[in-house]
């Protein structure tokens, strides 16, 4: 991969001494870039955005600037600096904070490195997901005031569960791909489950919960720690921030990180919804939200985790039906794997219904 023309196009003076792809995100292509310049090197993070998911990677970029210059200022007002707070992207030479490259019609886009920090792919230790709550929470605050309606819509019904649920339909029906034979199981489990699916979305069309500015994509690994103390430092993976609903966030974040299973754990075994966990990650949430979460949000926090898992499952077998065009697969079962724990994760959500509730009643 020649880096070169990217550096060259964002000012980075210096020689390439070191890159390397890291294999994190299910989306885009990242790399970290390491620049000798005289004594001292500087790393930067290189994004290729993946323009078959992102149509408009202009809006995506535009949006990422409002939202993070926002929280530059939040951050400059409370703490008096921001570093390693939040993401800062290089502008490029024409002005605009991308590099197109015509030939071969990639979208590149770079941001400063954060150094002593850490990403997991799951939770190792309980007060982690305390953190995350607190993080994703304190995020959604800083976001209260932003004007929403200035931000571009990257993904049009992106968490709109119902909506997911009728292309799952529609992917079922055409086979394409002839695998649906082998997921006849998993279709009825879903299907029989879509009456649930729209609760969310419904509640919101209604007013009875309100759109708030949210991350949407709020895995831990989506979040930087620091690697001294664990603090939750930096909200990254700006992509998908559009509005939407306080419970997007929450129970993507639960179905994800207090399961006691990596999302394409093969042994089913394995997966389930850990309560410790969804109880550290309510009270962070809950504390850093403080009281802007309402009754109606707070009731629904339990639903919230199993829509998410339904629409992940939903996600996974459609692009499993659809010969795997959407996310990216390291073998050619891979988003049935996927589509299986988000499966079994219903099933245990369904198991630990009474307590999912009782755990969030004590945050009312
Ligand atoms: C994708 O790229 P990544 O891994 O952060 C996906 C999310 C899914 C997630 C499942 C734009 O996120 O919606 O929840 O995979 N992002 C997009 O692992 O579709
Ligand atoms: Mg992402």
């Amino acid at each position: 991969m020649d880096f070169q023309p990217i550096a060259d196009h964002f000012g980075i003076t210096g020689v390439i001494a070191h890159a390397e792809e890291i294999h994190s995100g299910n989306i885009n292509r990242t790399y970290l870039v390491a620049v000798q310049e005289a004594n001292t090197q500087k790393e930067y993070v290189f994004q290729r955005i993946n323009t078959f998911v992102f149509k408009k990677p202009e809006e995506v970029m535009d949006n990422i600037l409002k939202v993070t210059e926002h929280i530059k200022k939040k951050l400059l007002a409370t703490h008096g600096c921001y570093d390693r707070r939040v993401l800062s992207f290089l502008v490029g030479v024409d002005g605009k904070p991308y590099y197109y490259a015509a030939g071969n019609r990639h979208f590149w886009r770079v941001y400063e490195y954060i150094d002593r920090a850490v990403a997991y792919d799951q939770v190792v230790k309980p007060e982690l997901f305390y953190e995350a709550g607190r993080s994703f929470g304190e995020f959604q605050g800083w976001l209260s005031d932003f004007p929403a309606q200035t931000l571009a819509e990257i993904i049009p019904n992106f968490h709109n569960t119902p909506a997911r649920f009728e292309a799952f339909r529609r992917s079922v029906e055409a086979d394409t791909v002839g695998r649906r034979i082998q997921v006849e199981d998993e279709i009825r489990f879903l299907l029989d489950r879509e009456a649930e699916c729209g609760v969310l979305t419904e509640k919101l069309a209604s007013g009875e919960i309100p759109y708030r500015v949210t991350h949407n994509d709020t895995k831990i690994n989506n979040i930087l720690f620091d690697n001294h103390t664990d603090k939750a430092m930096c909200v990254i993976d700006l992509d998908t921030v559009m509005p939407g609903t306080a419970l997007y966030d929450f129970g993507d974040a639960v179905r994800y990180g207090a399961s006691t299973a990596l999302e394409d754990e093969r042994d089913l075994s394995k997966v389930s919804i850990d309560l410790h966990l969804y109880e550290q990650f309510t009270k962070g949430f809950l504390e850093s939200m403080g009281d802007s979460l309402t009754a109606a949000e707070i009731a629904l926090l339990p639903h919230s985790v199993k829509i998410m898992a339904l629409e992940l499952a939903s996600r996974f077998l459609t692009d499993y039906l659809d010969g795997d065009v959407y996310f990216k697969t390291r073998s050619d079962d891979h988003n049935l794997v996927r589509a299986r724990t988000q499966i079994r994760l219903v099933r245990d959500i369904e198991a630990k219904w009474t307590e999912l509730r009782a755990i969030t009643a004590r945050y009312c």
